[in-house]
């Protein structure tokens, strides 16, 4: 990553440094503003266990691709959220459906015979995404319920074995991605499993039958959540994974226990890259960041540049994960959406926009036509998004969110008011300035401690953005 604009904001970033100084606590102990943190990292950080060296390289091909896209499929994209009786269930994840609903195992898991997503078709998603601007994906191996969309050898409980479908919907996806050239990375809930008596959090009226036994988390990890990591790491080539749900109730997920799923990915697997949800971190607590590579934030949450390390919004186009056909779900709009992206990158993170696709295997068309609108956008606009740095200003402002690229700037005036936006001064000249979508010139005044931009009027629906190019004091 070039950082030639250190040399433009050198002013800004040296005050910056002084006063985030004064805020440093002890070496390596970060405050940050509690305001859109994620839940596991409000609060104040110890970086007691530095991130593996080779996390840098890891995260190469990830920071420059900052947009992908989220799915969640399973048995439970087939009700979409709406409960046996009929009615819409009252829990806002559709993909919890079988916890929502109070379902044994048993009662849910008659969903695999009706599992038959005849429009699947691997290509096809792959397509849509590659269409949005999108440069990996990362689809769920395994939700909560413990069904699997791949063919293991450590549970009938999956696509292969227990429907009338039998296609290895992941590795049709993963020969998709790699004939597109996109990234796939694979959510795994780790800890939670439903059709796991032994896993974490499995509520007891999941298999009644069970009630007397003492649950035992080893029958678990190593009859099936260890062997399946490493069948995923072994056969379905994994770009990353995503873990997930280290937390329920008053329990936590220990240490030893992320480790041994870390360890294992990283002996078969040295290139895959590891979210922070594989280990429980809550602040003030130290943050385990030899255990993976960046972190994962709240769900739906925008990092603020304050973080200790690179991150990663999994956002959703509607609340739910998974599929909803529930009548008041909403769809949030192309605008929206490229604005949360905008937000999440110059706060230094990767968007990953998650839909819900059917449980006849097809994205909806409305989310289909939202993700054309913001491939359309990117077309025009990419060059502010991929492969850019964070705000280097070291603050926010007001009138919307700044990336940078060598020697530009590249200014998105999402939450302007009026038609003038001022950023703190620079240490070289800024010797163009145009709006990037066709190149009109903008106004730039200049004097010791400001630089002021008068913005065209934008006549789009969608951000506007304002190149400035200074000159390159190399
Ligand atoms: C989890 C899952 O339970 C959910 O179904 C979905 O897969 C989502 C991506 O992740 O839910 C979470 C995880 C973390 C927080 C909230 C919900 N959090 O940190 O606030």
């Amino acid at each position: 990553m070039k950082l030639n604009l250190i040399r433009f904001v050198a002013i800004v970033m040296v005050a910056v440094s002084f006063s985030s100084t004064e805020k440093v606590m002890a070496k390596n102990t970060i405050v940050p503003s509690a305001k859109n943190m994620m839940q596991q990292e409000k609060g104040q950080y110890t970086l007691s266990y530095q991130p593996q060296p080779e996390t840098t390289e890891r995260l190469e091909w990830f920071k420059e691709a900052k947009f992908g896209m989220f799915i969640h499929w399973g048995l439970y994209s087939n009700r979409g959220g709406i409960a046996p009786d009929g009615k819409p269930q009252k829990h806002r994840y559709t993909e919890w459906y079988q916890k929502a609903n109070r379902l044994s195992h048993a009662e849910y898991s008659k969903l695999a015979e009706e599992f038959n997503p005849v429009k699947f078709n691997a290509e096809e998603w792959v397509q849509i995404a590659r269409n949005a601007g999108m440069k990996y994906i990362t689809i769920t191996t395994k939700h909560h319920d413990g069904f699997c969309l791949f063919d293991s050898a450590y549970t009938d409980y999956d696509v292969v074995d227990a429907t009338p479908f039998k296609r290895d919907v992941l590795m049709e996806l993963r020969e998709a991605c790699d004939k597109h050239g996109l990234k796939l990375c694979y959510y795994y809930s780790h800890c939670q499993d439903w059709e796991q008596y032994h896993a974490w959090n499995t509520p007891l009226w999941i298999y009644p039958e069970h009630k007397e036994e003492p649950v035992d988390h080893e029958k678990y990890l190593s009859g099936k959540a260890l062997p399946q990591v490493a069948e995923l790491c072994n056969r379905y080539r994994p770009d990353g994974l995503w873990f997930d749900t280290p937390w329920f109730n008053k329990q936590k997920l220990d240490r030893p226990v992320s480790k041994r799923f870390s360890d294992l990915v990283r002996a078969l697997r040295p290139d895959c890259l590891i979210n922070s949800r594989v280990v429980h971190v809550s602040g003030p607590k130290p943050l385990h960041a030899d255990l993976f590579d960046y972190l994962s934030l709240r769900d739906q949450g925008i990092p603020t540049n304050k973080l200790p390390l690179y991150a990663e919004s999994p956002d959703s186009i509607h609340h739910s994960y998974g599929y909803d056909k529930r009548p008041n779900v909403k769809y949030r709009s192309a605008k929206i959406l490229i604005e949360r992206m905008i937000r999440t990158v110059a706060g230094n993170g990767n968007y990953l926009l998650n839909i819900g696709p059917t449980g006849e295997g097809e994205i909806p068309p409305q989310a289909q036509a939202e993700l054309a609108k913001i491939g359309k956008w990117l077309k025009v606009n990419g060059e502010a998004i991929y492969g850019t740095q964070a705000n280097p200003f070291g603050k926010v402002y007001g009138w919307g969110e700044i990336t940078a690229k060598d020697n530009k700037l590249y200014l998105f005036p999402i939450r302007v008011n009026g038609d003038t936006i001022e950023l703190a001064s620079l240490e070289t000249k800024v010797v163009k300035a145009f709006v990037l979508d066709g190149g009109q010139k903008v106004k730039v005044e200049t004097n010791e401690d400001k630089v002021r931009i008068t913005l065209p009027k934008n006549d789009t629906e969608l951000p506007q953005v304002v190149i400035l190019e200074c000159e390159n004091k190399q």
